[in-house]
């Protein structure tokens, strides 16, 4: 079979996070045989190298609290456009970083998208929404602004580089929501986005929340990108993250989700952020990220007959 061949780049921003040591996520996914996982798939794979930040520039913003905004704005800068030249080369998959580097992917991402006249949708996985305007950011960790920022939410103009084509709400599907700040959850009221919380996901299960977004997608032969944070997964089975959240998706959840997304022969992009080496315990939460990846990209136990959407 020939594939398109994996494209990795790591990103080694860490100034989005409130606390240090996302710099190393990169080095972590590396360690833990991401790339020889995909070899082994079949995959070809481009290893980029590290991106590094564009050439700073002096910002300043009346909400106080926000912290590193000319770093984390010179990161999505670069990482828009290292993101729009890869979607022409291949898969490629975005190595975190924390989570603000979403910001410059789906920039990027939706630009390529736009131009090859096909629609953009992405699939976000994580136990927080990230929809906070600069305004509304109480925390000021940039890594809780992304997608505000790419669905073209307003205030980020001259501060983040200007949307090509910005990310349509009703094209977002989030799984695994259980921590929304009052700000976030009066904004996504309206917004458009589809939101599975982690009740919806109790109630239902993963199947069929996710095959009505995938056959959205299929419909329409649109790009998809998935944004997989690593606080989506439960913190027993993945502590490696700065910002645990309680009842988060179990190991056979993510994988499943990862093993229909394969089947589904939609995705062309993915991030996988957020992870913290500094607070992980023996590389676990780094190596379970690098099973979903493999999950994501054709690993499977027995073959089985395709579905399609
Ligand atoms: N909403 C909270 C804040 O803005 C927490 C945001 C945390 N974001 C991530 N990525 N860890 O999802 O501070
Ligand atoms: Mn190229
Ligand atoms: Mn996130
Ligand atoms: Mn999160």
């Amino acid at each position: 079979m020939t594939r398109r061949p994996s494209i990795l780049l790591g990103v080694p921003v860490q100034e989005g996070a409130g606390r240090m040591g996302c710099d190393m996520g990169p080095s972590a996914f590396r360690a833990a045989g991401l790339a020889p996982a995909l070899r082994d798939l079949g995959y070809i794979v481009e290893d980029r190298g590290n991106l590094s930040p564009a050439p700073l520039r002096d910002l300043r913003h009346d909400n106080g609290a926000i912290k590193y905004l000319p770093e984390v704005v010179a990161w999505t800068e670069a990482i828009a456009q290292a993101a729009y030249e890869a979607a022409a080369d291949g898969i490629p998959i975005f190595l975190g970083g924390d989570h603000s580097l979403s910001a410059g992917t789906m920039t990027g991402l939706s630009r390529r998208a736009a131009e090859e006249d096909r629609p953009f949708f992405v699939l976000w996985l994580d136990s927080h929404p990230d929809f906070h305007t600069l305004e509304t950011t109480q925390s000021g960790n940039l890594h809780g602004v992304p997608m505000a920022y790419a669905t073209g939410r307003g205030g980020f103009e001259g501060y983040f580089p200007a949307l090509h084509a910005p990310v349509k709400a009703e094209n977002v599907c989030m799984m695994g929501i259980r921590s929304v700040d009052p700000p976030e959850r009066a904004a996504l009221a309206t917004a458009g986005v589809t939101i599975h919380d982690m009740r919806a996901i109790d109630e239902n299960g993963v199947v069929p929340l996710l095959e009505a977004f995938l056959r959205r997608v299929a419909a329409t032969r649109g790009r998809l990108h998935v944004s997989l944070d690593v606080d989506f997964l439960d913190p027993g089975i993945a502590p490696g993250v700065g910002t645990t959240v309680p009842g988060g998706a179990t190991f056979r959840e993510a994988h499943l989700i990862m093993e229909i997304l394969h089947d589904s022969g939609l995705v062309t992009s993915l991030d996988i952020v957020e992870l913290n080496p500094f607070l992980d315990e023996r590389g676990r939460t780094a190596l379970l990220m690098v099973d979903l990846v493999a999950s994501l990209m054709g690993r499977r136990v027995l073959d089985r007959p395709t579905r399609s959407f």
